[in-house]
């Protein structure tokens, strides 16, 4: 493994992302960068992901600006270990996201566009190289399920039809890639089951994940 790869897990709110990122933490040889929602809750003492939650229309521009603040940031973070793997990625956030704020009329179209000016700008100027994406494929009603048991405070709001938009962002991004265009391949894991069916499946998917750092 000389060459250096960088894996991106992907799926809606409570797929399962950070359990898969847990899993393969204890591979030698790859190094785990979860998502920095800390950030996201705390920034210089305020809270943009609570704030976004109580009134996209104002603060969404905020948030999603943060985000991609540290989404880019994470991409370019100097990391020795030959394998990376991300929770998420900049193109999630833009193309997910962002998207589905503004096709809810969530977000001012002013501010989609200064985003997008923004992603813009750092994908055409910055090198953000990606060799896999690993899809958590949910239903929107496990994800739902999921949530509520996980109870985080800024989530409480959050209905089943927001995460039935994001699936769809998803599924049209990475399955029928009829949106956005994808910056690697995909692998699909199926991501409805319980815990330890997940862990199962993570280790059968193993060598095709860590493929990524062969290719
Ligand atoms: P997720 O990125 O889905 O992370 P998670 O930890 O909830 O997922 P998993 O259980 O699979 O590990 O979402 C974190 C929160 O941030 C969630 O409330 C959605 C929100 N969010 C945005 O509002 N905008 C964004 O661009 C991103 C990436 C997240
Ligand atoms: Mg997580």
């Amino acid at each position: 493994m000389d060459k250096k790869a960088v894996i991106c897990i992907e799926g809606n709110i409570a797929s399962g992302k950070t359990t898969c990122l847990e899993y393969f933490e204890k591979t030698s040889n790859v190094k785990v960068l979860t998502e920095p929602i800390s950030k996201w809750r705390n920034v210089r003492g305020h809270n943009p992901l609570a704030l976004m939650y109580q009134d996209p229309e104002r603060w969404g521009i905020t948030l999603q600006t943060y985000v991609q603040l540290t989404m880019l940031d994470t991409h370019l973070s100097a990391i020795t270990a030959p394998v990376r793997m991300i929770e998420r990625s900049i193109f999630s956030a833009k193309y997910i996201f962002v998207e589905n704020l503004f096709r809810s009329g969530k977000m001012p179209e002013v501010d989609y566009a200064v985003l997008s000016e923004w992603f813009d700008w750092i994908t055409t100027n910055i090198s953000i190289p990606v060799d896999l994406i690993v899809y958590l494929q949910t239903s929107p009603q496990t994800c739902h399920e999921r949530l509520k048991q996980r109870c985080r405070e800024e989530e409480k709001v959050i209905p089943l039809e927001y995460l039935e938009s994001i699936h769809q962002l998803y599924e049209d991004w990475l399955i029928k890639l009829n949106s956005s265009p994808l910056p690697a391949p995909v692998l699909v894991i199926p991501a409805d089951h319980d815990p330890q069916k997940m862990l199962q499946q993570f280790e059968e998917n193993r060598e095709k994940i860590l493929a990524a750092s062969y290719r």
